[in-house]
């Protein structure tokens, strides 16, 4: 993986200089978001300074078996650090924080921006953005390895979650050899691949069962091969699920082997989100969630718009 050196020195500096360091994961955190901040958190112990995770969002359960989980603390009370590190984050608001702090993002503070998102403008005051890297943690780990880091188990574990997670275990288009690769000298490194296969993966609450029943019920493929599916805020009652049990039912839904590409719609309140997915190479879903002012890869995006979903149906008269 290529990495600025300009970028690459200037951190480095950064990092040498700093004590009390925050570390940003997006809101609504993923596997790949906490697997970067818990991983930096990790290496800046080690190198004897102060981090600090804070999130928008607390981590869901799921990440329970990750290293320094329980040190995330939500919400921002200053912006008193020596470095700020955000991480996974394919715009500023992302954060959740880029109204409540506009100045995170106007290049007045040591803010490091280390992404993989295509939509990613820039934010930082440093960047590290490779949109071909199929996780932001395969960037810190070749920032780690470039700097000339050590990388103990602990941080093995939540760089390779990042990874696993990102690529869908290994299933997406995007697990090239070089994921592999960096995947191997984790699991070398003393990752805890089993930890992160079993309570991701083969871990699911009585609530996602249902919630997913309502995903597989709801169902159908439209005319021109788009698989859909759609949740309502009636079926989050009924289940008991929060949103963040819908992650995953996507990419179940987009297993139809006829499909161009697959869309949930989920209602979360007075908004609608999509998330689309696709296995094809000649479609890039990034572009239609675009037109529904989202974003995100040509394999998987999203998008949220205002509004509540309405049953349409259509009725045709046939010979019989
Ligand atoms: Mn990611």
């Amino acid at each position: 993986m290529e990495l600025n050196q300009n970028e690459l020195n200037s951190i480095k500096e950064l990092i040498e200089n700093s004590n009390k360091i925050l570390i940003i994961p997006h809101k609504s955190p993923d596997g790949d978001t906490m697997g970067s901040a818990l991983g930096l958190y990790q290496l800046f112990k080690n190198l004897g300074k102060e981090p600090e995770v804070r999130c928008f969002d607390p981590p869901p359960l799921v990440f329970s078996f990750m290293p320094n989980v329980e040190q995330v603390k939500v919400d921002l009370e200053d912006l008193d650090y020596d470095s700020i590190f955000i991480v996974d984050a394919g715009a500023s608001h992302l954060t959740g924080f880029n109204e409540s702090y506009p100045e995170l993002f106007d290049k007045s503070l040591n803010v490091v921006n280390i992404d993989h998102h295509g939509s990613n403008d820039f934010f930082g005051k440093y960047n590290l953005v490779v949109t071909d890297s199929a996780s932001a943690t395969a960037i810190v780990y070749e920032m780690i390895l470039q700097l000339g880091l050590e990388i103990d188990r602990h941080i093995a574990t939540c760089l390779l979650t990042g990874i696993y997670t990102d690529t869908g275990s290994f299933m997406h288009s995007n697990t090239t050899a070089e994921v592999m690769k960096i995947s191997a000298r984790l699991l070398a490194k003393g990752a805890n691949l089993r930890s992160i296969s079993k309570d991701i993966f083969n871990t699911t609450k009585v609530s996602t069962m249902r919630l997913w029943g309502r995903v597989m019920k709801n169902a159908y493929q439209t005319s021109d091969q788009v698989t859909m599916s759609i949740v309502t805020n009636k079926d989050f009652e009924d289940t008991g699920a929060d949103y963040s049990e819908m992650t995953g039912a996507v990419d179940y839904v987009n297993a139809v082997p006829s499909a161009k590409y697959s869309v949930i719609l989920t209602e979360r309140g007075d908004k609608v989100k999509g998330s689309l997915r696709t296995l094809r190479d000649e479609v890039d879903v990034a572009e239609i969630a675009a037109a529904y002012g989202g974003g995100g890869h040509t394999k998987a995006a999203g998008f949220t718009i205002p509004g509540k979903l309405e049953k349409e149906i259509r009725w045709k008269v046939v010979d019989k």
